[in-house]
C-alpha cells in the first residue's frame, strides 16, 4: 500500500526534480498528479519511465490524496495550500509563506526530523531556503559535540536559484558578450551576472541585511538551535547549479579541525570531500545532481578561541530543495501516515 502523491509547480525546476527524486527513491507511491498553472497545462513532465499530463492547479480536488510537494511560491501557495490541506493533504511547501509560521514545522531530517510530528496543527510542513538547508547538514553533527556559539558565513548561490529566469539570463548574457549586437542587459538580476558576481539576493530590510540572509539567521535558529548566532553574506554567482557556502564557527569548546572532519565523515547526508592539495575539495559543477551536501576545507580558525573554518557544496535544486521534500515525505510516511 502506497500513498497517492501531488506535485504542484511540476514544470519548474523544483518541480520536475521531485519527480525525478520521488521516482529515484521509489517512494511508495500507489498514485501520482503532477499540477502546473493554466499557461502550463497539458505539458508532459518524467515521472521515472512514466510521462504524465499536467493536471489544473486552480481547478485540482485534493479530497482522498495523501501528500502533496508544492513548488509553486509564495503567492500560488497562499492559495491552494490551504485549499489541499483542508481536503486532508499533507502539503510539503517549497516557498517561505510558512516557514517562520510557529505552527508549522519547517524540517530538514538529518537535523530536526521529529518536528514532523507537529504537522497536524495546519496539516503544513515547510521546507528551508535552499543556501539555509544545505549548511544546517553540516553543522548538526558538529553542534552536537561541541555547541556552536556563532557562525558566519558567506554563500556563492547559483543562478538557478532565481528560476529559470535566472538560468537563461546568465546563458543569453554570456553569449551576448561574444556575439556584437546580441548584448542582454540584466533583468532577473541587478547587475551584469555574466563574470561578474553580485551581493544581493531577495530584497533588502531596514538594516542593510537582505531577506536571502535574514531566511539564514531565521530559519538556522528555528531547524538547528535559537541560541546560535549567525550572520551572512548572500552572493549570486554565475555558475548554474550548486550553491557553494564559506562557513566560520565560533564553538562554545575547543574543538580540533581533525576531529571534526571524523564526525563530518561519518554524518548523515554529508561528504567529506577533503584534502589539502590541488583538487582536494569540492566545487558546483560536481555536486549537480547528487544528494549529498560536501564538506571541503576543514581546518582551525586560530584567529578565535574554538574556531574551525569549512566549505560547504551541495546541489541547491535537490539538497536545497526538492531532496528535502521528498525527505520529508518519506519521515511523515515512516512516522505519522503508515501505511498497511
Ligand atoms: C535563491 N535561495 O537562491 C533563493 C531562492 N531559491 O534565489
Amino acid at each position: 500500500m502506497g500513498y497517492k502523491v501531488v506535485v504542484a509547480g511540476a514544470t519548474g525546476n523544483v518541480g520536475r526534480e521531485m519527480l525525478n527524486i520521488l521516482a529515484e527513491r521509489e517512494f511508495p507511491v500507489d498514485e501520482i498528479a503532477a499540477l502546473a498553472s493554466r499557461k502550463s497545462l497539458g505539458t508532459e513532465v518524467s515521472f521515472g519511465d512514466k510521462t504524465l499530463k499536467t493536471k489544473d492547479l486552480d481547478t485540482f480536488d485534493f479530497t482522498g490524496w495523501d501528500i502533496a510537494l508544492f513548488a509553486v511560491g509564495s503567492d500560488a501557495t497562499k492559495v491552494y495550500a490551504p485549499k489541499a490541506a483542508a481536503a486532508g493533504c499533507v502539503v510539503i511547501d517549497n516557498s517561505s509563506l510558512y516557514r517562520y509560521d510557529p505552527q508549522v514545522p519547517l524540517v530538514v531530517p538529518e537535523v530536526n526530523a521529529e518536528a514532523v510530528d507537529g504537522y497536524k496543527a495546519k496539516n503544513i510542513i515547510a521546507n528551508p531556503n535552499c543556501s539555509t538547508a544545505q549548511m544546517v547538514v553540516a553543522l548538526k553533527p558538529l553542534h552536537d559535540r561541541a555547541r556552536i556559539k556563532r557562525v558566519v558565513v558567506a554563500t556563492y548561490q547559483s543562478v538557478s536559484g532565481a528560476g529559470k529566469e535566472g538560468i537563461d539570463e546568465l546563458w543569453d548574457q554570456t553569449k551576448g558578450l561574444y556575439v556584437p549586437g546580441q548584448e542582454v542587459a540584466p533583468k532577473k538580476f541587478s547587475k551584469q551576472i555574466a563574470f561578474n558576481v553580485i551581493p544581493h539576493i531577495d530584497v533588502f530590510l531596514d538594516d542593510g541585511s537582505t531577506k536571502e540572509e535574514w531566511k539564514m539567521v531565521a530559519e538556522t535558529k528555528k531547524i538547528l538551535d535559537p541560541k546560535i548566532k549567525v550572520t551572512a553574506t548572500c552572493v549570486r554567482v554565475p555558475v548554474f547549479v550548486g550553491h557553494s557556502e564559506a562557513i566560520n564557527i565560533e564553538f562554545e569548546e575547543p574543538l580540533d579541525w581533525q576531529e571534526a572532519q571524523d564526525i563530518l565523515r561519518e554524518a548523515p547526508g554529508v561528504m567529506l570531500v577533503d584534502k589539502r592539495e590541488a583538487g582536494g575539495y569540492v566545487t558546483p559543477v560536481e555536486c549537480v545532481g547528487d544528494y549529498a551536501t560536501f564538506v571541503s576545507r576543514v581546518r582551525q580558525d586560530s584567529t578565535i578561541d574554538n574556531g574551525i573554518s569549512l566549505w560547504c557544496v551541495s546541489d541547491n535544486l535537490r539538497k536545497g530543495a526538492a531532496l528535502n521534500a521528498v525527505q520529508i515525505a518519506e519521515v511523515l510516511g515512516n512516522r505519522c501516515l503508515k501505511k498497511g
